[in-house]
């Protein structure tokens, strides 16, 4: 490609990224229709479901739909990692707080057996659905059903386009572009780096794009490795793949970086790191902990950057775009919530939490998305 094409290319990638952006990976081509869209309707959707800081009437009505407690079923790819429990725990306590009662089925990878999960689900007429990751070509049918028998569907980290369901992410363009800038700024733009990432999965595919953009607008940042696979043990093999790239790369300096997209990848890759005593190379990772504190709190640790949500609040954001559904509410085709990235240099010497890490991050942290006015009754009816 030509130089100024290539420039314009580069150009429009970041100006469609920065607006919410596009998904190239042809894996995920069902993304394209609705990133491309995101930027106008995140802004509506945010401007009509973001009610941060106003006080919820408790008298409100609360709708007869959701009266009763209700059954829900949570659909999900996989449940490993402290990410995955996080939003369980997330989904799990606003589902109770309404008074309801999830099932969790966890696929364990398996793209059919979570189909047939959704089947199941659907057969045991359960009152809404929540789908954590998988792939629009594994469970676009099941969604259909269950939409065609008035079952309503949220999602989170898949790339389904049906009319009807509301999709949610954490934004994954801005978690990449987050922690991808700071890298950029810590080694003036130039030298090598190393990659950990797996096709397949949404998210991944998504952040993706933007790092093969980074890698456009910084000629001088050299990926010198890529390896990565998703699986029950992801820290542990992403851990000795990189033993392997650092047996590769054995002089100091040869290696400034490693990008890792999940956190999962991060904790593996900090381990192989320290372990080898490599102090030069510094990790940039995706998501957020206690764990991942820990690691990135610990002295001298390699885990420097990282960009996230709060993965409690996706699961309860889901939920409540689920209980708006079964109300009759208007919900949007797409919400994203608005990452933050946090810095070893923001921590303090002392031990931060999940549960007071907004005391040191500037707008961590969103409540009260998708929080209807008659929820709050809804939680206090059930004594919450
Ligand atoms: C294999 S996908 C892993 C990602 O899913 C969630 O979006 C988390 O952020 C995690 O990084």
């Amino acid at each position: 490609m030509k130089k100024g094409l290539k420039l314009l290319v580069l150009l429009l990638v970041f100006s469609v990224f920065a607006a919410g952006c596009t998904d190239q990976q042809p894996s995920a081509a069902n993304d394209d229709e609705a990133a491309a869209n995101e930027s106008t309707e995140d802004t509506q959707a945010q401007e009509s479901e973001d009610t941060s800081g106003e006080e919820a009437p408790v008298n409100a009505e609360i709708p007869e739909a959701v009266q009763q407690p209700l059954k829900i079923a949570a659909i999900m790819e996989f449940s490993t990692g402290t990410f995955a429990s996080q939003y369980v725990s997330g989904v799990e306590s606003q589902v109770k707080k309404f008074g309801g009662e999830v099932q969790v089925y966890n696929a364990n990878n398996d793209l059919a057996q979570m189909a047939n999960h959704l089947q199941t689900a659907i057969n045991q007429g359960v009152d809404g659905i929540l789908i954590d990751h998988g792939r629009a070509e594994a469970l676009n049918q099941g969604v259909q059903e269950a939409l065609d028998k008035g079952i309503p569907v949220v999602t989170f980290d898949n790339d389904i386009t049906l009319e009807g369901v509301t999709a949610i992410s954490q934004d994954d363009y801005s978690l990449a572009w987050g922690t991808l800038k700071r890298l950029a700024q810590d080694i003036n733009g130039e030298g090598n780096i190393v990659y950990v990432w797996a096709g397949g999965f949404t998210p991944l595919e998504r952040r993706n794009v933007i790092y093969e953009a980074f890698l456009e607008h910084y000629p001088n940042v050299k990926e010198v490795a890529r390896f990565g696979s998703v699986s029950n043990n992801t820290a542990l093999d992403s851990q000795s793949q990189m033993e392997a790239v650092l047996k590769k790369y054995p002089e100091e300096g040869s290696i400034d970086a490693v990008f890792a997209p999940y956190d999962e990848f991060a904790k593996g890759v900090t381990r192989a790191i320290e372990q080898a005593g490599r102090d030069d190379i510094k990790v940039y990772g995706i998501d957020l902990s206690d764990e991942d504190l820990q690691i990135m709190q610990a002295e001298n640790s390699p885990w420097v950057a990282t960009a996230a949500t709060d993965p409690a609040e996706v699961g309860s954001v889901q939920v409540r775009f689920l209980y708006q559904k079964i109300a009759g509410e208007e919900t949007p085709a797409i919400y994203a919530l608005d990452p933050s990235v946090v810095t070893q240099d923001q921590l303090p010497e002392e031990a931060v939490t999940m549960a007071n890490i907004s005391e040191h991050i500037p707008n961590w942290g969103q409540s009260n998305v998708a929080y209807s006015d008659w929820m709050k009754a809804l939680e206090e009816q059930n004594g919450e």
